[in-house]
């Protein structure tokens, strides 16, 4: 069966990405809606050979749609509960539902099963998130994990367009000796680190670190996890990457976790250090796997593991992700 389908934000680094993985994947669409804020109404798109006009998103847009793919930010906020009204099954990439009870929060490799029960919206999760479960669903069903540190180098493009232009001319400006103020993130990334992505909340952590908190417990049914997250913005343009510690139940030695985690979905194990083999976020953007590396015990613990991991967070920490939820909808046959 053919569906028709909204891509809404389809002119955002997030939206553009949709649509190319729902191309490559051959999504079986009937009908295509591009959809977006007023600014942006109007733009034409290319999708598969054929030209389409982007439409403002209104609460009208969603008569007929089967699935809604909506690329984040503000609209999920305002359109997201009429279009779910409206009969069309939405999947949302903002942070607006993820925790809400009546909201499936899915990464198809760790709890597919989960789009089952879903009322009319299903949450994409936070992209720093998903790569790291993906990586660690499998390490916790062999040896339950306890407890979590990640630190984050978040790739710029996770903040948008704006962000991918801020660092190219911030970087030129830099180089050229001339002044470059800036004006999306909250001090220079050019030649910098900012440990601070969204906003400051509860004992100084960032939005985006409970988000890692919070999301990791839900997705992976287990309120006993442990998360503790820094999240930093580092000037890459695309692929976050994660230095993860974790602490298990049961002593994991470092070529059982490689085992593991070869033979696990999504998941390509890059770690061979006499070769200088390890993931590195040049190397894995435009690619829909995690990339795991530098797997070895903790010195310092009697069952802990260190991990590099990372994804291009606009693929499988976004589109990708949103796409693969659409797939399991119609494998399920629930929409
Ligand atoms: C970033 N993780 O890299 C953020 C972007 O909750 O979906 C994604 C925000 C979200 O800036």
């Amino acid at each position: 069966k053919k569906l028709n389908v909204a891509v809404v934000g389809a002119t955002g680094a997030v939206g553009q990405e949709i649509l190319k993985v729902l191309a490559e994947r051959e999504f079986p669409i009937n009908g295509l809606k591009l959809l977006a804020s007023q600014r942006s109404a109007g733009k034409e798109i290319q999708y598969q050979g054929k030209s389409y006009i982007v439409e403002e998103t209104t609460h009208e847009s969603f008569q007929g749609v089967d699935i809604a793919l909506f690329a984040g930010g503000s609209a999920s906020k305002e359109f997201a509960r009429s279009a779910a009204k409206a009969g069309c099954v939405v999947i949302d990439n903002s942070s607006a539902f993820r925790l809400e009870p009546d909201v499936p929060l899915v990464v198809p490799e760790v709890n597919p099963e989960d789009v089952k029960w879903h009322k009319g919206i299903i949450a994409n999760p936070n992209c720093s998130t998903i790569q790291m479960v993906v990586a660690l669903n499998p390490l916790h069903q062999a040896a339950k994990i306890k407890r979590v540190v990640v630190s984050t180098y978040q790739a710029v493009s996770g903040a948008g367009i704006e962000a991918i232009e801020e660092l190219t001319k911030q970087t030129q400006a830099v180089l050229a000796g001339e002044e470059y103020p800036p004006q999306v993130f909250p001090y220079p990334i050019a030649f910098n680190l900012i440990p601070h992505i969204d906003v400051f909340e509860d004992m100084d952590y960032t939005k985006e670190e409970w988000k890692m908190v919070r999301e990791t417990k839900k997705i992976l049914h287990d309120d006993n996890i442990a998360v503790t997250a820094t999240t930093v913005r580092v000037p890459v343009y695309r692929s976050h990457s994660e230095s993860i510690n974790i602490e298990t139940e049961r002593k994991l030695t470092a070529a059982e976790a490689r085992e593991i985690l070869r033979n696990s979905p999504g998941i390509i194990v890059v770690d061979n250090v006499q070769e200088k083999q390890y993931p590195m976020p040049l190397f894995t953007s435009n690619r829909d796997e995690v990339f795991v590396g530098r797997i070895r015990e903790d010195n310092s613990l009697a069952n802990g593991l260190n991990l590099w991991v990372v994804a291009d967070q606009l693929r499988k920490g976004a589109a990708t992700n949103a796409v693969q939820i659409a797939e399991l909808l119609v494998k399920y046959n629930c929409i």
